[in-house]
């Protein structure tokens, strides 16, 4: 039972989804499928939650309209990327909804919940309680200014709003008071002692159920560093009118709405249901057998959901097994900078399949190649071009073709036979060795040694070991060299040809968990069945192992094309150039006008010219300066987040606009009483908007 992290519907999919939850899961179902496994594959979009409802005010628009619009890009692109989904689901779906409020209803039943009256942030003005995204402040790990109110994407740790410092709302701005509401809590702090046992001993009820030493360390570590801070109830419902009511039977659960991440873990359960009805199949067996691996695939930021929370519910319905093992990737930055979508520093998924038809694999390849799996890696469109014309052109295309060109050219078209004679290089007793049967052994070795590392989630790894598979064929081509011998030994060539066709075909099968594309071209090519992930790798390990042939001599081969192409620079450049130029330039990267508002709520801004009279840096903060100002009328301290912009001395006389009667607020302990005007472009830069120098201090506008 193999899971992707679901998407939120929110924005389109971009190669940090891939590397992180997806491309992972996906070769590790492809492997396992051709190893013969009984593998059910699931993901979906995740389509509650604040990052919907958000994105829906912003864009003026509905959440259902904007799940139908993100829900739609995803199935496509995914599909075209050649993601194996055996589904690929949607939280909005009424079988999810069903599915989770059965979830919720076995829990209160088995009186898991406790139900609180608590306090929590509120927007007075926006009327609304302000949980996970609709809340941001500075992250108390890392520093980060604009963490949500569930985790910070900057460091990826998981946060409750009530740890951030400087809280604000996300839908006013406004500072957020403290007021009661009533929620059902997971009294997590119930369960600590054997989430402990079960991360760090594999331990469950007193059974041996998963290797602790086959997790990754980050992910065990991330655990602990919760685990050892002592778990606190956590919320499971929301006052929110965007998703998963709270049965309703239950009392008080008028406009409540289930915990985002109560229901969306639910929903691999939903999509392997949906899955079971559309092929008449049963889908307790995945999710309720002890024989069932359940491996949830998901990014750094989703760890304690996946490795705490969701077992946390699956243990306390009572009838689920837990995962397995949660292999989750580090981020993947691009081209020296943080993957952000509110920035569009990214490569959006659907932008890549237009402009580069074709190059899917491509894409597969170098994003596995540079997979984020211990830390975070770096995408650089250079690093991508090197990896497609050095590897798979020159190794693994140029292995191939010359193969398949030799073949039709010397033998037209047909594998060859051979005289086993020609060929023994040992012989003890009854037991002979050819060097065809040594050059196939190696490649044994080696796709057993590529399926350990795929177990393993150690999939750059594997990818290294397929590659040196096409490294070995190479050799061995250049050291048999039947080009020269056709011509004085047409006998032996035959063995070397066969030999190669042998491995090319082992490649065929070998490589389809990560370059399906070139895999199905390539079995095209070579007149065989596309791998259909019906256990084609596990007869090739059987063949191989009994020394039998992958291919008969005398099978007919079609014409040689290639399979990958060189990228010419004009190519890269142009995407270089389109990532620069994304960010300020495009339309999309403009923010949406925000909801009109009336003379009066502007008036309500009192905005003075005034005059910066000091600057200085304040200590151990990159970006902060504190300034005093000169509002004519009075002086006022300011602390000022232009640091990277403008220096001190540079600043200093400048006339500026200072948003006067904003409430003062504490920066690193300078209480800040008002705030400088600045613009701000796409890329985060910031300039003074102001009137000319000298124009006088302590005026408003106008
Ligand atoms: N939607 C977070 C994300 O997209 C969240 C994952 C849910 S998995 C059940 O990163
Ligand atoms: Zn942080």
């Amino acid at each position: 039972m193999i899971t992707s992290a679901l998407t939120y519907a929110n924005g389109p999919l971009h190669i940090g989804h891939l590397a992180g939850a997806n491309l992972t899961a996906d070769i590790y179902a492809r492997t396992l499928r051709n190893l013969g496994k009984d593998v059910l594959y699931v993901g979906g979009s995740d389509e509650h939650g604040a990052a919907i409802t958000i994105k829906a005010l912003k864009e003026g628009t509905t959440p259902q309209a904007i799940i139908d619009k993100y829900h739609k890009m995803f199935d496509e692109s995914f599909r075209k990327i050649g993601i194996s989904f055996d589904i690929y689901h949607r939280t909005s779906e009424p079988i999810h909804h069903e599915t989770s409020q059965g979830f919720f209803r076995a829990l209160y039943a088995n009186g898991e919940f406790i139900e609180k009256e608590s306090e929590q942030y509120y927007d007075e003005e926006a009327k609304a309680f302000l949980a996970d995204r609709y809340i941001k402040g500075t992250c108390p790990k890392c520093g980060y200014e604009e963490a949500y109110g569930d985790q910070c994407e900057s460091c990826g740790s998981t946060l409750s709003p009530t740890e951030l410092i400087n809280p604000f709302s996300t839908l006013t701005g406004n500072k957020p008071v403290l007021r009661k509401t009533t929620h059902w809590f997971l009294p997590l702090d119930k369960y600590e002692a054997w989430l402990k046992k079960w991360i760090n001993e594999g331990v469950l009820d007193g059974q041996k159920v998963h290797d602790p030493k086959k997790w990754k360390n980050h992910v065990i570590g991330q655990c602990n560093s919760w685990l050892d801070s002592g778990l606190q109830p956590r919320a499971m419902t929301r006052d929110l009118d965007w998703g998963v009511d709270v049965p309703q039977e239950i009392a008080g659960a008028e406009g409540k709405k289930l915990y985002v991440w109560l229901d969306a873990p639910i929903g691999y359960i939903s999509a392997s249901k949906q899955w079971a009805i559309d092929h008449k199949k049963d889908w307790t067996p995945y999710w309720k057998s002890n024989d069932t691996a359940l491996i949830h695939f998901i990014g750094k930021d989703n760890i304690v959901f996946h490795a705490l929370i969701f077992p946390a519910i699956l243990k306390a319905e009572g009838s689920f097994i837990l995962p397995k093992n949660v292999p989750a990737n580090q981020f993947l930055n691009l081209e020296g900078n943080k993957i952000s979508t509110s920035r569009n520093w990214a490569i959006w998924l659907h932008e890549y399949l237009e402009d580069l038809p074709g190059k899917e694999d491509v894409l597969r390849y170098y994003l596995t190649r540079i997979m984020p799996e211990q830390k975070d890696s770096e995408f650089t469109w250079k690093g991508y071009q090197d990896a497609n014309d050095n590897e798979l052109v020159n190794n693994l295309g140029n292995f191939v073709n010359r193969v398949l060109v030799l073949t039709n050219k010397y033998y037209d078209g047909e594998i060859p036979d051979f005289d086993t004679n020609l060929a023994i290089v040992s012989s003890e007793g009854e037991d002979t060795t050819t060097f065809q049967d040594s050059e196939l052994l190696l490649v044994f070795d080696k796709l057993q040694e590529l399926v350990e590392f795929v177990q393993k989630f150690e999939f750059r790894a594997a990818l290294k070991v397929l590659m040196e598979i096409s490294t070995i064929g190479n050799q061995f081509l250049q050291f048999n060299a039947p080009w020269k011998s056709q011509k004085t030994d047409p006998e032996v060539t035959k063995v070397v040809m066969n030999t190669a066709a042998q491995m090319v075909v082992a490649l065929s099968v070998a490589m389809e968990p990560f370059i399906p594309f070139a895999s199905a071209k390539l079995r095209k090519m070579l007149s065989l069945p596309a791998v259909a992930g019906k256990g084609e790798l596990e007869a090739i390990l059987t063949a191989l192992s009994e020394g039998q042939l992958l291919v008969e001599p005398g099978h007919k081969i079609e014409k040689a094309e290639y399979l990958f192409e060189r990228i010419p620079d004009e190519l890269i450049e142009a995407q270089r150039a389109k990532l620069q130029a994304s960010a300020p330039v495009v339309a999309s990267s403009y923010e949406p006008v925000k909801p009109e508002i009336q003379f009066d709520d502007f008036t309500k801004l009192d905005i003075r010219t005034a005059t910066i009279l000091t600057a200085e840096k304040m200590k151990k903060a990159k970006k902060l300066l504190v300034l005093t100002v000169d509002l004519g009328f009075e002086k006022r301290t300011i602390v000022s987040g232009i640091a990277e912009y403008y220096s001190p001395e540079d600043i200093v006389g400048r006339q500026v606009l200072v948003l006067c009667n904003l409430a003062p607020r504490k920066l690193r302990g300078v209480e800040s009483e008002g705030m400088i005007l600045m613009a701000e472009n796409a890329e985060g830069a910031l300039s003074f908007v102001a009137p000319e120098d000298g124009w006088g201090n302590g005026f408003g506008v106008a």
